[in-house]
């Protein structure tokens, strides 16, 4: 049986285990779950990860949740080059450094505004207020100018000369607000130089097939309809308000 990946690329973790496994010839089987359909909340899925989140994999009856438990899995199953996941401690270290921080820095800041500018107003029908907005956009600031001035510096990747996983982890949550029609690449020559070294190194390609659905999404998202509007507006809110 193929390897299998329960994903929906409207998700950023979802995002970085599909390019990391198209972009090292994994093979494997591309197990949709919409999320705006609940599908997360199946009971087949269930099964698969009962913490009811995407990315999910499957290998034979090895169930393994959690994007980078996922993306190390595959770094170290398919033997990936050595950068993804540098064997050299040091090297290592950073790459997990950046692993550990983004969760509840770039994930939670760049999520908010990708909900706030467009989700909550144009799927939920929710008004959001100005101050919560404004609070939003400058946690989201806040830690793109730490990938900056911390994590970047002057190396062209994070880890140093050569992409790895800590680089594919942040270009897809930073990609996350730019799906609200946020450009965050503005007044950052930094980041954006940085930005085109790691779409380079996945493939102009890759980026843009895994980034349709979330660049589009202004276009996409529509008015959500009311029999799945309960399971999801007081979740939100109570997470992003
Ligand atoms: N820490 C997890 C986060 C996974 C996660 O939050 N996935 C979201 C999509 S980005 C999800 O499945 N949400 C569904 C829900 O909460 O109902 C990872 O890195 O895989």
């Amino acid at each position: 049986m193929a390897l299998e990946l329960y994903l929906d690329l409207y998700s950023q973790p979802c995002r970085s285990v599909y390019i990391f496994a198209k972009q090292n010839k994994i093979p494997f089987d591309f197990k949709q779950v919409t999320l705006f359909d609940a599908q997360q909340y199946g009971e087949e899925f269930g099964k698969i990860n009962p913490l009811r989140k995407v990315p999910a994999l499957r290998d034979g009856d090895f169930c393994l949740a959690e994007s980078v438990a996922i993306l190390i899995y595959l770094a170290e199953k398919f033997q990936t080059p050595d950068y993804w996941y540098p064997a050299e401690v040091q090297q290592r270290a950073r790459v997990n450094e950046y692993l550990s921080w983004q969760h509840s820095a770039l994930r939670l800041h760049g999520s908010k505004v990708f909900w706030l500018r467009l989700m909550l107003p144009k799927a939920l029908g929710i008004e959001v207020p100005q101050e919560k907005m404004d609070a939003a956009l400058e946690d989201l600031n806040g830690s793109l100018t730490l990938i900056e001035e911390k994590f970047i510096q002057d190396k062209a990747f994070i880890a140093g000369d050569q992409i790895s996983l800590a680089d594919l982890v942040a270009i897809v949550e930073i990609m996350q607000p730019v799906g609200s029609g946020l450009d965050v690449f503005e007044g950052r020559p930094k980041l954006s130089a940085w930005r085109d070294r790691v779409q380079a190194a996945i493939g102009q390609e890759l980026f843009d097939d895994a980034h349709r659905t979330i660049l589009e999404a202004q276009d996409r998202v529509v008015p959500m309809e009311q029999s799945k509007l309960h399971m999801f507006k007081a979740k939100v809110i109570k997470f992003f308000m």
